[in-house]
């Protein structure tokens, strides 16, 4: 056997130590922007994301409705696979049907009407009102009413019903007609905009609304716009139903694709990918994984995998370390891969994406991972913890939480996940069925994380992801140094029981 010198680690193992944090090092400069996709040197990566963040390909944490969520925030979610192949390209479908607005005329508008008044209105002829509903149409839930610059409505009128119907979209600062969609999002991308376009019928640009809180220097057009004027969604796949599968989902309209494997090192996986490079070459992306080390990386990449995604064993729900002895620290295993891709781009000028996946259990674990050369990471149990995630929530003694299985537990009966040929059922369970704390809205969680990740990198002195991978500075800490780093030799107010004598 081949041994190893040095024991594999985890993300807890590690701290960064700050650089010289400059005066432009503020969070609101700090762009989280990230390639999905794999591209060579000089091009752009044809899918980027907003933030460094997927969610896992699991039935307890993606669907559709958490889809929708996390685009809105800027990351992908991949809707699970553990279903008909028609039930999930129907997920990819309701994603996709959300789209940006539709236009209605104000001619008539006033305070005390009525959404329903207001989408009557719809038949009239003018555009310089528009409702911005979630799915684009009269039905839809309203996300905003935008009015254009000359609109005569005045102030005090909109303290009145409408005046709900103001956020978050609430002022048109600029218009121009006539011109397509592309050209309109080459405009954005140019002046480095946050705003949404508004089309017509026939595509054609007819606004940029901007966000009532817009800031420029805040935040990357691509929040908004999730590049097809759509939300961005992704798709799980597996090695064995993959020809029937991939082509109702990309039909449906998913952009990129995931094998979903415990261990992507196999020739399941080069005939998955080969697949789709031979069908679908140009027109989806493809994700492989996952592996731990530079073997797998390689393999995975020359048979064509447009990113690659680490890790075996660190899931939260995961016990495939104790059911079958095989895995990796997640640091470990992501270290040795982000310096197999870099090897990888010396040599080709390609650039592969990697996704750390499973074991983040701290906001900065992220940042960890991303400083050791992670593009992006995908997490389970973060995402099942929020109300959009489709599991139920119930009060388990004075707390409420939500629950969350892992894809290898006799719940999830997804075999093809774990099957290594043969097979048609799981023999034993390499995943556990649990609870996670309630923890609320996706939204409100997600922008924590993400404040927490720039102003780490400001301490860190990077105002990108890719400064952070060249600069940052990594150190091991002791298990003592643990200790040290939480509270500690104090009496913790909120955990103290008075009695009243
Ligand atoms: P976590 O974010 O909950 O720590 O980990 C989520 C990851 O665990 C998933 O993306 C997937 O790779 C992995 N997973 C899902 N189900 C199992 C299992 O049942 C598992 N063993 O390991």
């Amino acid at each position: 056997a081949f041994y190893y010198q040095e024991p594999s680690r985890t993300f807890s193992e590690y701290l960064l130590i700050p650089n010289l944090t400059r005066t432009d090092n503020i969070p609101a400069n700090v762009d989280l922007t990230v390639p999905v996709v794999k591209y060579r040197t000089g091009e752009q990566s044809a899918l980027r994301m907003n933030i460094p963040i997927v969610s896992a390909i699991m039935q307890s944490v993606s669907d559709n409705n958490l889809a929708v969520a996390l685009a809105r925030s800027g990351g992908i979610s991949f809707i699970h696979g553990s279903q008909s192949v028609a039930d999930q390209a129907e997920m990819i479908r309701k994603v996709k049907k959300y789209k940006a607005g539709f236009v209605i005329s104000d001619s008539n508008l006033t305070p005390d009407h009525t959404l329903r008044d207001i989408l009557a209105l719809k038949e009239r002829k003018g555009h310089s009102t528009v409702a911005v509903t979630e799915d684009g149409t009269p039905n839809g839930k309203l996300l905003g009413i935008v009015t254009s610059r000359d609109y005569r409505i005045s102030r005090d009128a909109l303290d009145k019903p409408i005046r709900e119907f103001m956020t978050p979209f609430a002022s048109l600062v600029y218009g121009r007609e006539g011109i397509s969609l592309s050209e309109a999002n080459d405009i954005i991308w140019d002046h480095k905009l946050n705003c949404l376009p508004i089309i017509d019928e026939n595509q054609n640009l007819m606004y940029f609304v901007f966000r009532k809180d817009y800031d420029s220097h805040k935040e990357n057009p691509y929040e908004l716009l999730d590049q097809h004027k759509r939300y961005v969604v992704g798709a799980g796949v597996n090695t064995r139903d993959f020809a029937e599968r991939i082509p109702a989902l990309v039909e449906a309209g998913a952009d990129v694709l995931c094998i979903d494997s415990s261990d992507g090192f196999s020739e399941w996986q080069r005939r998955t990918i080969e697949y789709v490079q031979a069908n679908f070459k140009g027109q989806i992306g493809i994700g492989a994984g996952n592996v731990v080390d530079r073997e797998g990386f390689r393999y995975l990449v020359e048979s064509g995998a447009d990113f690659v995604k680490v890790g075996i064993g660190g899931g939260s729900i995961c016990i495939t370390r104790e059911q079958k002895g095989i895995g990796r620290g997640q640091a470990t295993a992501l270290i040795e891969v982000a310096a197999a891709r870099d090897e990888y781009f010396q040599e080709t000028g390609i650039y592969i994406p990697i996704c750390s996946d499973g074991g983040i259990v701290h906001d900065y674990h992220i940042t960890l991972a991303l400083a050791m050369g992670a593009d992006f990471v995908m997490m389970g149990r973060y995402f099942a913890r929020f109300d959009e995630s489709p599991t139920k929530k119930f009060k388990l003694g004075n707390n409420y939480v939500k629950e969350y299985w892992g894809e290898g537990s006799n719940r999830a009966r997804n075999w093809q996940r774990y099957d290594l040929g043969g097979g048609q059922g799981l023999s034993f369970e390499e995943g556990v069925d649990s609870y996670v704390p309630y923890a609320g809205g996706l939204k409100e969680n997600l922008d924590i994380t993400l404040s927490k990740i720039k102003s780490t990198m400001c301490n860190c002195g990077a105002l990108s992801i890719p400064e952070l991978q060249r600069t940052a500075r990594i150190t091991l800490v002791s298990s003592t140094s643990l200790i040290e780093g939480g509270a500690h030799d104090v009496i913790l107010k909120d955990k103290t029981v008075y009695s009243e004598t």
